[in-house]
């Protein structure tokens, strides 16, 4: 098949996910055309059957707001038409869903019929999208979209709950290629950030206040006030200024390195021990699934769609949202450990596997396929044998 897929390309999970999804499919020798601003940062170099569209907008002095969402549209006719797309794949609704809605309706004027997905990821509906601003066109657009996907049960039912449809959303979650087995840790490149008896603690995020950044260093002051260990934090944002200023005030920081926005965060996971998730909110919770691949279990809030992907006292431990001293409780008991530690990092990643790209990709490519066969029934192509 021939598939668009538009994303956002910078380091959040939703672009992170289509990227991987992308690739995943093009290895399996579907064609994949990529919209959007800028090369997806996991995108990497040239390969076979895939190709990326960039949409840029020019920067006219009248606008004081770049319109995005038109050229973008504008982009999809033209990549839709020209490299005769079967499907449109789009990741976030905003403004991904109105924009794959407008190129729709353009292209059927031209006598093209192209279906469009929407795929749900969190945010796009449980924050931004609960915004009123926006909540008419995302409406709008969950009804006109050809099919909708979210990344969770949880997320399924908070679109029930905050939006006017009862249209079906299918849940396929997130996926993750995980290791076949644990691998020992590279300690040449682990005793540049600890001692060997010292644990490594890491989180990794957009570091945006959903996540609770100064909850991460208050459970690793807890925990480092009874086991020796440092805290990796690994991605940057606005809350990063929080955890740098706590860090300074408990005087830890020379045990909380700042690694800043990484490409593959399976790297700094790797060398980890555990991770912590402490968010208000999270609809999947890709971050925790990528430790839990490599084998690092995790301690993390047991909100929206994380219970789904972290298994309470199996790949690690749930507690309510803010109890940082349960959190710090459950990371000690297993940091002290070493026999049960051992065990939960089995655990991780035998639980990741149920996540394996293998389960995912085939659920993606049946709903492309029941989409377009839809889509051409619906306008004559094909006709239904009685
Ligand atoms: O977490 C973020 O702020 C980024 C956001 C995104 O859209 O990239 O993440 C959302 O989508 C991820 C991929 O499906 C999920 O794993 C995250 O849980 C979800 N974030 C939230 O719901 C806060």
């Amino acid at each position: 098949m021939k598939i668009g897929i538009v994303l956002y390309p910078t380091y959040g999970g939703s672009g992170v996910v289509a990227t991987e999804l992308g690739k995943a499919l093009a290895e399996k020798g579907h064609e994949i055309h990529f919209v959007t601003y800028s090369q997806p940062v996991r995108l990497g170099s040239f390969r076979e059957n895939v190709y990326y569209h960039e949409v840029s907008v020019s920067d006219y002095p009248l606008f004081e707001f770049q319109p995005y969402e038109t050229v973008l549209a504008s982009k999809l006719v033209d990549v839709v038409k020209y490299e005769k797309l079967d499907i449109l794949h789009v990741h976030y609704a905003i403004p991904h869903a109105s924009a794959a809605y407008m190129a729709q309706q353009i292209l059927k004027t031209q006598g093209i019929d192209i279906p469009f997905i929407t795929t749900l990821h969190g945010t796009d509906i449980t924050l931004v999208g609960r915004d009123q601003s926006f909540e008419p066109v995302i409406t709008f657009c969950l009804n006109q979209s050809n099919a909708v996907t979210a990344v969770s049960e949880s997320l399924r039912k908070d679109t029930y709950n905050h939006f006017d449809t009862d249209r079906e959303i299918q849940v396929i979650p997130n996926f993750i290629e995980s290791m076949d087995q644990l691998q020992p840790v590279d300690l040449q490149v682990r005793r540049k950030y600890a001692d060997d008896d010292v644990k490594i603690i890491t989180h990794t995020s957009n570091f945006r206040k959903v996540k609770r950044i100064e909850d991460v260093v208050t459970v690793f002051h807890k925990i480092s006030q009874e086991i020796p260990a440092k805290l990796l934090l690994a991605g940057d944002g606005p809350e990063r200024n929080v955890a740098e200023r706590m860090a300074r005030d408990l005087n830890i920081c020379e045990n909380v390195i700042f690694v800043g926005k990484v490409r593959d965060t399976s790297h700094v996971l790797e060398i980890s021990d555990l991770f912590i998730l402490p968010s208000e909110t999270e609809s999947f919770g890709l971050a925790a699934l990528e430790a839990m691949a490599v084998g690092v279990p995790v301690i993390s809030s047991n909100t929206g769609g994380i219970p789904e992907v972290n298994i309470h006292n199996y790949s690690g431990f749930l507690s309510y949202v803010g109890d940082t001293d349960d959190m710090a409780r459950n990371a000690i008991s297993l940091l002290k450990n070493e026999k049960k530690l051992q065990q939960f990092k089995e655990q991780s990643l035998k639980r990741a596997k149920d996540f394996s790209i293998e389960k995912v990709l085939p659920m993606y490519e049946e709903l492309y396929m029941s989409v377009v066969q839809k889509a051409k029934v619906e306008n004559g192509e094909l006709k239904i044998k009685n």
